[in-house]
């Protein structure tokens, strides 16, 4: 999979390339799930309309965030999937849980990717309440997990 001349442009473009053929993971994290379920929607909707296919489309879901980075290493090992989403809502509280789990998903995805040379999406919300975490999950702000599907494609055709 290592880049070639060929697959890189000599002129920007969008990254915007053909996935009818191509393989996505998407990874959920139970906590606070009506925030991630909201996400998965946006990110499953969003790659079926740049043309993914439904069947090439897997899901599993873990515990909590901190899950995240083993879940998304399950996915990213599988030869066939060729990007994977993590899908996550982390709520700031009083105990220092919050600053733990962030620094480790955000570590851990990013290893994952590395490792495995593919691309693996941080569609984590960090928001300081429930109320922020609806209004970026299909409220007013948008679907964090558009922006993870969009940024998953966009890297498929780097
Ligand atoms: C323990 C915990 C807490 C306090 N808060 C959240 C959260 O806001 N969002 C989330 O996704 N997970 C949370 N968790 C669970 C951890 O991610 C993890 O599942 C447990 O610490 C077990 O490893």
């Amino acid at each position: 999979m290592a880049t070639s001349l060929k697959n890189l442009s000599q002129h920007s473009d969008k990254n915007i390339s053909d996935i009818s053929k191509k393989r996505f993971g998407i990874v959920v994290s139970e906590w606070n799930e009506e925030v991630t379920e909201s996400l998965y929607e946006g990110a499953l909707e969003t790659l079926l309309a740049h043309g993914a296919k439904k069947e090439n489309i897997y899901r599993k879901n873990v515990p909590g965030s901190f899950e995240l980075s083993l879940g998304g290493q399950r996915m990213a090992e599988v030869e066939e999937i060729d990007a994977v989403i993590c899908l996550g809502c982390v709520i700031q509280g009083e105990t220092r849980h919050f600053d733990f789990i962030c620094d480790a998903v955000a570590h851990g995805i990013t290893q994952v990717g590395l490792k495995y040379n593919k691309p693996v999406i941080f569609g984590v919300l960090t928001p300081e309440n429930q109320q922020q975490a609806l209004d970026r999950a299909g409220g007013k702000h948008g679907n964090k997990g558009d922006e993870a599907a969009i940024t998953a494609v966009k890297m498929l055709g780097f």
